[in-house]
């Protein structure tokens, strides 16, 4: 796409200052993400992105409950007389045409602008200082959507469901269109042998004994800006921004962030589940979480924090399975290095889970 393109794009959109630069930004693996710089010292810089309808295919939802979410939490931190409260909360653009339109499908795709966050730090990897405040933030998080005025989209159907996610499995391992499934046999034999055990969430929820609140769904760490001072900021990448059981967020925060690796790394003996991590990280998330976290939710968050490398492992397979349709790879078998890797990751963490509920039982 050039340059001229991407400045027509941007110049749909109600912003301050002129174009002087635009460059790709980032690592996310679905949407494509770019740095527009500005000249002048005193107008924002932006961030463009395309949104992935392959993934996303209702954009109006998907912009809608961005809007709801972003300006509920503006307000939220007003009441609480927050302070910079621009790069605590994401500000999308809306178009010059449409003050009430978030996104253009100039050029075809929808694309949508937002204020770049200054001075904000990502980060690939967190020590147990920054997990602790990452779990306080994601509670406060969940706690400022919990009374939302409106009913947000489920923008992807299902997107956290495990036994949804199971049968997806099943459907790709009886068609196996990419002629990849003897190859791997072992591997998904192993899988399918914890399904019943890893689809509670969804018992649990069928017998009324576990709610859905509203959950960012994708609480990577690189999906959160912390400040100078290792303070979150606050949490971007709000797509997946819907209702969930609250294992969501806790869970795979730590399926990232507890890694002693990253979740592509092909060497094994690298992955493992990083308790100092896990405990920083739920003492931050039950402080945050207090008001409204039940009994059940918080028996099971070992469980959830088995349940996210299981379910990233079975959606790589399936991805694996189907010729490598969803997530981008750099290698024929990226995707089953991930699958190796999230594997490895949820026996380590599943090892673990005695220890972990003694910790929750003691620190509630
Ligand atoms: C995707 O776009 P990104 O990288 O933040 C995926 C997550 C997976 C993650 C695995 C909408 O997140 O669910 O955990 O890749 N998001 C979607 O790397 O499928
Ligand atoms: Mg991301």
């Amino acid at each position: 796409m050039t340059d001229n393109i991407l400045k027509q794009i941007v110049d749909r959109f109600a912003t301050r200052g002129t174009v002087s630069e635009i460059k790709p930004l980032g690592e996310g693996l679905i949407n494509d993400t770019l740095l527009v710089r500005t000249a002048e010292p005193d107008a924002p810089d932006y961030v463009l992105q395309r949104v992935n309808t392959n993934v996303f295919p209702d954009v109006d939802m998907l912009m809608n409950n961005i809007r709801a979410v972003t300006s509920h939490i503006r307000h939220k931190l007003e009441a609480e007389g927050a302070t910079d409260i621009d790069r605590r909360v994401l500000t999308f653009i809306p178009l010059k045409s449409d003050p009430d339109k978030l996104y253009t499908t100039e050029g075809g795709d929808p694309w949508r602008l937002m204020v770049f966050i200054k001075d904000a730090i990502t980060k690939q990897a967190v020590n147990p200082a920054s997990s602790e405040a990452a779990g306080e933030a994601f509670g406060h998080f969940q706690a400022m959507l919990a009374d939302i005025p409106v009913q947000l989209g489920e923008t992807i159907k299902d997107f956290h469901n495990m036994e949804f996610r199971i049968e997806q499995l099943k459907e790709v391992m009886a068609l196996d269109p990419a002629g990849r499934k003897a190859g791997v046999q072992p591997i998904l034999d192993e899988l399918l042998s914890y399904a019943d055990e890893m689809t509670l969430a969804e018992r649990l929820g069928r017998e009324g004994k576990l709610p859905k609140r509203i959950c960012h769904c994708d609480t990577k760490v690189n999906n959160m800006m912390f400040d100078e001072h290792d303070q979150v900021l606050c949490v971007i990448d709000l797509d997946t921004v819907m209702p969930n059981f609250i294992f969501s967020d806790y869970g795979d925060f730590l399926r990232t962030a507890a890694n002693f690796t990253a979740e592509d790394d092909p060497d094994l003996s690298h992955v493992g589940f990083n308790m100092d991590i896990f405990k920083a990280f739920t003492r931050g998330y039950l402080r945050g979480t207090k008001a409204f976290l039940t009994d059940v939710e918080r028996d099971n968050l070992p469980y959830a924090a088995t349940l996210f490398p299981y379910m990233q492992a079975v959606r790589f397979m399936w991805d694996y399975l189907n010729g490598d349709k969803y997530w981008k790879c750099r290698y024929p078998e990226h995707n089953l290095d991930r699958v190796r890797n999230q594997l490895a990751l949820f026996k380590s963490a599943y090892a673990l889970k005695d220890e972990m509920a003694r910790f929750v039982r003691d620190n509630a």
